[in-house]
């Protein structure tokens, strides 16, 4: 029998630093090989490599392997190339196949400048990887990067019902019984494609490509396997979960259904479809109803026509998005609204508009900004754009504990239209509103005084930046993160802090907590000059929850403003009692920090006003 050995690694991330998601690319390669009976007679799976161990040590306790195949994404390109380097360096005969979005389109100088990768394959992997266990002339197969030739991309699988499951086919039980410490969430496809062509972004090759699906009984048996293994978290790894809306509400019916039967799975999570339709609201609304939601996305990435024109993406029209924010805010469905900041044609004030339209279109839960990475195989890359792009570390959730092979992102920090210091001042707008606003401390007053024709919200958020720019307690929690973002993106990792550079804007959240008194004493001065009703302010005050308060606790008040608020309802003078609780007790003051951060989309931080 010959030696396959299979690496997809990757950092473990979540609260707790246990959680990775089954590697599912390689898996669906083995799955599809192993069906094979030559193969299967002739090959066996040694191990699959998920975590990211000392090069040394994997290598030392590797058995003769006569292929090794490397799944290679952005967040494990470093790790990959070295351990493939030594692997060929003690095994000179082993045949070294790279896969994976992270390989160029044309790797010719990747093979070049990397002498121990044999092969590279662009596209689908799983009938080139089979093609090459079978022992085919490598010129005959579709896929196939060598230094000597190249074959372009292999061909799409038409059947995806052809690649058998990885989880019901058992490829994953040793990797699960030997790691019992990990708590794997679980990936699943329900089609692969994605028919638009936004340019900053890199499908796996499948970008602008005819969507293909899975039959509707694999995809329950996969998600019977998902719940049956207690998967905390389900994932689909479809472009745009929604976008097949029978289908998609039939997977979401079925998923409701078992976890009200047996409890599982506990979470279902999607990208979900560029353009939302009523559908998404439907499926939403009873993922929520059950406990599975985590959020619903609405992803706009920039609201200014110019940049979505440079990005060529058309997002859903304004009044649509509207619509469907309203109708999440009434259900309490939580949602968030993703935004790329460094996109092409983007000025500092297009960004505060984008901002601040989308609090006007009702975006009162969470907005989520991304960095502009470069991808290697996206037009964005391609384009020839005169950008400025910081090679950065400590990129991903995980990353921060420093290891040997540490992994570097390519970020946009400024283009044609905007220089680094206006970048650093768009994350502070950003930072300003998302504590601010989404985080509730400012939110209810804000709502109010734009409802009564009194401010917009950019003359509000405007207001209070130069406000914090004149404070003590907030000037220094925005400073920090301006010095913070400055050395980050010019010398590639942070001063001080040890968080993920995702986290940066939230980081202040903890610390607003844990000094709330200060907080409040300088928004006080703030809100003065707006000769707001004492009562309002105490509100205000309540929706955010408070580390030494005891909840629930009811309180009452002269006027309806909540309901005058969220809802269209008169504002009336008469006593008003209000519950205010929140969502789950916490014990220590690290899971406070933690719930505040991977419970953002559902206002964990605020209290539940009823
Ligand atoms: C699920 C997913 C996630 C999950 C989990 C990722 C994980 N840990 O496994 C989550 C939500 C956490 C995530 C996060 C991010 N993701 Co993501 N994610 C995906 C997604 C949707 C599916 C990946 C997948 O498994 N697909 C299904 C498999 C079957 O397809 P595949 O991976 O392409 O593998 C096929 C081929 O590439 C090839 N192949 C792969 N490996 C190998 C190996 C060999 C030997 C061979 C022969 C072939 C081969 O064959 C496979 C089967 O056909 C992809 C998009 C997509 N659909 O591909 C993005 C994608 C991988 N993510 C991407 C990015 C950028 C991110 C983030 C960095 C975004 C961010 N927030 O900044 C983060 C960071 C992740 C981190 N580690 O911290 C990019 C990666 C680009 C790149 N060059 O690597 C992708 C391509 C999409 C995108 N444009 O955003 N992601
Ligand atoms: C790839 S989309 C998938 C969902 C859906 N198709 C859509 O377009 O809204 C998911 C998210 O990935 C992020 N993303 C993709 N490419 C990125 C890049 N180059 N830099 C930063 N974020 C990126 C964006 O925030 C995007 O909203
Ligand atoms: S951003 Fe979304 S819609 Fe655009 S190409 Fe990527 S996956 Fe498709």
């Amino acid at each position: 029998m010959k030696n396959v050995y299979l690496s997809q690694t990757n950092y473990l991330h979540g609260p707790e630093n246990k959680n990775m998601y089954l590697p599912y690319a390689v898996g669906c390669l083995w799955a599809y090989a192993s069906k094979d009976k030559y193969i299967s007679d002739n090959y066996t799976l040694k191990e699959i490599l998920v975590l990211r161990e000392d090069v040394k040590k994997v290598v030392d306790r590797m058995k003769n392997p006569y292929i090794v195949g490397f799944s290679c994404y952005v967040w494990n390109e470093e790790y990959q190339l070295e351990l493939s380097k030594q692997v060929k360096k003690r095994f000179p005969s082993c045949l070294i196949i790279f896969g994976g979005p992270q390989v160029p389109d044309e790797p010719k100088q990747y093979l070049k400048d990397n002498t121990h990768i044999d092969i590279c394959i662009r596209g689908e992997g799983e009938e080139p990887f089979k093609q090459i266990l079978l022992g085919k002339e490598l010129t005959s197969i579709k896929g196939v990067h060598t230094k000597s030739f190249q074959t372009g991309h292999s061909e799409r699988i038409e059947d995806l019902d052809d690649i058998p499951s990885p989880y019901t086919n058992g490829v994953f039980d040793k990797l699960i019984s030997i790691h019992n410490d990990i708590d794997w969430h679980v990936m699943l496809e329900s089609n692969r494609g994605c028919p638009h062509r936004c340019t900053f972004c890199d499908w796996g090759a499948l970008t602008f490509s005819k969507i293909k699906k899975y039959s509707m009984d694999r995809i329950k048996k996969d998600i019977d396997w998902a719940a049956g293994y207690g998967s905390e978290y389900l994932l689909f790894a479809d472009a745009n979960f929604g976008i097949f809306k029978d289908r998609d509400e039939e997977i979401t019916d079925y998923v409701v259904e078992l976890k009200n039967k047996i409890g599982q799975p506990k979470m279902f999570s999607a990208s979900w479809t560029k353009n939302s339709n009523q559908s998404v609201l439907n499926m939403a609304e009873k993922l929520y109803n059950s406990d599975l939601l985590r959020s619903l996305t609405f992803a706009v990435q920039s609201m200014d026509e110019a940049v979505l024109a440079a990005i060529k993406r058309k997002n859903m029209k304004v009044n649509d998005l509207d619509y469907f924010l309203q109708e999440c805010n009434k259900k309490q469905i939580p949602y968030y609204t993703e935004l790329i900041l460094g996109l092409p044609e983007e000025t500092y004030d297009s960004w505060v508009d984008s901002i601040c339209k989308l609090l006007n279109a009702g975006q009162h839960s969470a907005i989520e900004t991304h960095f502009l990475q470069i991808l290697r195989n996206s037009a964005l890359n391609k384009e020839g754009r005169d950008l400025k792009v910081a090679k950065t570390k400590t990129y991903f959730d995980g990353s921060e504990n420093i290891d040997e092979y540490q992994e570097t992102v390519e970020i946009v920090v400024g283009t044609e239209t905007m220089n680094f210091d206006e970048f650093v001042e768009c994350i502070v707008f950003n930072w300003l509103v998302v504590n601010f606003h989404s985080y509730g401390w400012t939110q209810l007053v804000s709502r109010y005084l734009v409802k009564r024709g009194d401010v917009s919200y950019k003359s509000f958020y405007k207001n209070l930046l130069n406000h914090v720019s004149e404070s003590t307690f907030l000037k220094n929690e925005m400073n920090l993160i301006k010095s913070e973002a400055r050395h980050y993106f010019t010398k590639g990792y942070f001063k001080n802090l040890n968080i993920p550079a995702q986290r940066l804007i939230y980081s202040s959240q903890f610390n607003m907590h844990k000094n709330s008194d200060k907080v409040w004493d300088e928004l006080n001065i703030f809100f003065s000059q707006y000769q707001l009703d004492k009562d309002l302010l105490r509100l205000q005050k309540s929706y955010i929850r408070d580390l030494k308060s005891q909840y629930p606790y009811k309180l009452k008040f002269d006027f309806n403003w909540f309901e005058y608020i969220i809802n269209d309802i008169e504002l009336i003078n008469k006593p008003f009692i209000m519950e205010f609780d929140v969502m789950d007790e916490v014990k220590t003051k690290s899971e406070y920090r933690e719930n505040l951060y991977y419970k953002k989309r559902q206002s964990w931080g605020n209290t539940i006003i009823k």
